[in-house]
């Protein structure tokens, strides 16, 4: 079995970093190491939060876990607290990462064209360095444009897709996966663009309804189908079609969850994906 570590923050409540990685990484059959950065009472999307940062653990953390031989067949990173923070995860990758090991950047920090509400105008450029060391990113395109410098655009075209993926690779990471690209008003899909040239998209139906957390269903569940074995486009897949079901389980659902997808009853579901996908790769 593959054991990975997740660097983001406990929201307690919110449904989204590591109560979402922990559950769904876990479910696809790889063990879930955990370093947490920041302990925050819910996510930064509700009125108020407390946060709790908690980086002077990073370093004896990794320190011991050195001590103890214990290595990562992957490292996936999330929601980082601060600039220093990213500082931290570098240094980190350099301990923890190697040519034998999968490193996974999401660079959660904004949506819909704006930084979320914790983070200063600087954290972009922060976490552009954690995004170089990556093997694989998965911003959406307001996190892409962060990271570019490019504008942020609602309505563009394949040439605007294409460019914002190679500036992501001009950052230094291996491959660049944009989530949230949409051509025509109906679909909603992922594009990605490899140091080789290798372009890929995946297009499912838009749903209605958006939640908060889907950007970390959707890369953790795109770190579990690589762990598994998946190529890129399969665990690219795989997770878009996994977030749809989650939208639209919550959709239906009347217990009134706001705050974030109900992933939850949809973990049966994504294990039979995972196995079809598995088999028909066999
Ligand atoms: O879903 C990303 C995320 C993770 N962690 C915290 C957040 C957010 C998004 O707002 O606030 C604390």
């Amino acid at each position: 079995m593959k054991r990975i570590v997740t660097l983001q923050d406990i929201s307690c409540v919110g449904c989204c970093s590591i109560t979402v990685a922990l559950p769904i990484i876990s479910a696809m059959g790889v063990e879930c190491g955990i370093l947490p950065t920041a302990v925050l009472s819910n996510h930064t999307m509700f009125k108020g939060f407390t946060c709790k940062d908690i980086s002077d653990q990073i370093e004896p953390i990794s320190d011991m876990w050195k001590k103890e031989n214990i290595t990562f067949d992957g490292v996936y990173t999330g929601y980082l607290a601060s600039k220093e923070q990213c500082a931290q995860v570098v240094r980190f990758f350099e301990r923890f990462s190697n040519e034998g090991n999968l490193t996974l950047v999401d660079p959660a920090m904004a949506d819909n064209g704006k930084l979320y509400p914790a983070f200063g105008e600087d954290f972009p450029k922060a976490m552009a360095e954690v995004c170089a060391r990556a093997d694989v990113i998965v911003p959406n395109i307001t996190e892409a444009a962060l990271l570019t410098g490019m504008p942020y655009k609602t309505e563009y075209d394949h040439e605007y897709i294409k460019e914002l993926l190679e500036r992501l690779l001009e950052l230094g990471c291996g491959t660049a996966v944009l989530t949230g690209v949409s051509y025509e008003p109906e679909k909603l899909g992922v594009a990605y663009l490899d140091r080789a040239g290798k372009e890929f998209s995946y297009f499912t139906k838009r749903c209605a309804q958006s939640y908060h957390g889907t950007g970390d269903i959707y890369a953790s569940t795109v770190m579990g189908g690589l762990m598994r074995g998946l190529d890129l486009g399969d665990a690219l897949s795989l997770a878009a079609d996994y977030v749809v079901a989650c939208i639209e389980t919550t959709a239906a659902s009347e217990d009134g969850r706001w705050y974030g997808a109900q992933f939850e009853p949809v973990i049966p579901r994504l294990c039979t994906m995972l196995r079809e996908r598995l088999d028909s790769r066999a």
